[in-house]
């Protein structure tokens, strides 16, 4: 067997922000105390990958294996682990939990405060990376998981363990952008039956909270897109109308246009792109009173977010999660669960399927708007 030794395998290296990955040999140690070693099944491409390696900023160290939406399966444990063993399905998430805490503990929250999300720090309690190139030079860890490659070791309070034969491709899903967009509607906005819901954005996050709110019986889902073909693929997910703010007349802001659709304001609305001004538009689609509006994008150029207090005042709020407030190791296994009775629908999220040696043509397709999840199978 290949326990307590390094394993070597393939690996897509980021050497260059924005340069294409490069498939190489690379050495992958064995997991420390607290940790495991995962062979990855499949991986997918979520766009915080693409944000990444595009930003040529300080929070990352090159070479990286960049990569954090997988499922895979426990090839050797380190010291101290229970709980997971060899053979064992797993699904890695960039939250930690160490299921404890006050954080994990509470019902309330899914920020452990043990294991606090950082960026570009390695592995979560050492800082450093089981990764090694082919000349022995260290390659960097990313999100805690690091997918892009056959092998890769995880903390286990990254690791939440999946046995309810749910396909892989599907498990894949949960493990970011999916369970994410569902959380965000059920655990932040807390949607409500009958009510509204307008979604800027519809990637696979904004997506994703469609048939979180379908799933709890919202019955105006709007979708605001550039593009008007997601309209089409947004109806397999609950979209019951549609806004391409391109279409709109010049005099017309998008939110007056949401404002007409909903009577007033939508009681739900959700940002999924990361641009103040979305959220911005976000916030003034939504019902004066009671309008709530939860930010799922991730604001690269930091601009800052002004809003009106008075809207706050008279009840209006404005809310953010990661992962959409869900728990990974508990509502994960859920999640997983009503795929398999046939209530959420995962499959419509595969668009496309390539093998690790043409991972580049994943990022290609994400980039162009083509694919809403491209599975990388190793
Ligand atoms: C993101 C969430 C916001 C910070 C970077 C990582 N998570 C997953 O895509
Ligand atoms: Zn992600």
């Amino acid at each position: 067997g290949t326990r307590g030794r390094p394993i070597r395998c393939k690996g897509a290296i980021c050497r260059k922000f924005g340069e294409p990955l490069v498939i190489e040999e690379i050495e992958v140690a064995p997991p420390k105390p607290f940790e495991a070693r995962i062979r990855i099944l499949c991986t997918s491409l979520c766009h915080s990958d693409v944000t990444f390696w595009k930003m040529d900023g300080p929070l990352l160290q090159l070479p990286i294996i960049l990569g954090h939406e997988a499922v895979g399966v426990v090839e050797s444990v380190g010291e101290g682990v229970e709980g997971l063993k060899e053979e064992d399905t797993v699904v890695p998430v960039f939250l930690g939990s160490c299921e404890e805490c006050r954080d994990c503990e509470s019902e309330k929250s899914n920020m452990c405060s043990k294991f606090a999300f950082k960026l570009g720090v390695g592995m979560p309690r050492d800082g450093t990376s089981r990764f090694r190139d082919g000349k022995g030079e260290t390659v960097h860890n990313f999100l805690c998981v690091s997918s892009f490659a056959e092998y890769t070791v995880v903390d286990i309070a990254h690791l939440v363990k999946i046995d309810c034969g749910i396909p892989v491709d599907k498990a894949c899903l949960l493990s970011c952008g999916v369970s994410t967009g569902i959380g965000a509607a059920w655990k932040v906005a807390e949607v409500h039956k009958g009510s509204s819901v307008v979604i800027f954005g519809l990637g696979s996050i904004g997506l994703a909270v469609a048939e979180g709110a379908r799933l709890r019986g919202a019955s105006k889902i709007i979708g605001v897109d550039l593009n008007t073909e997601k309209f089409t693929v947004g109806k397999q997910f609950g979209v019951t109308h549609f806004v391409n703010p391109k279409e709109c007349s010049q005099d017309k802001p998008v939110h007056e246009v949401i404002k007409e659709m909903t009577d007033g304001g939508a009681d739900y609305s959700f940002e999924c792109i990361g641009l103040a001004s979305l959220m911005n538009d976000a916030f003034l689609s939504c019902r004066s009173g009671v309008g709530k509006t939860v930010i799922l994008g991730v604001e690269m150029h930091g601009a800052p977010l002004s809003i009106n207090s008075f809207e706050l005042l008279r009840g209006k709020s404005v809310m953010g999660c990661l992962f959409g407030g869900m728990k990974p190791k508990s509502d994960i296994p859920l999640l997983a669960q009503r795929y398999l009775d046939k209530e959420l629908n995962l499959d419509s999220f595969i668009t496309h399927e390539v093998n690790l040696e043409d991972i580049n043509k994943a990022f290609d397709l994400l980039q162009q708007g083509k694919s809403l999840r491209c599975i990388i199978w190793m």
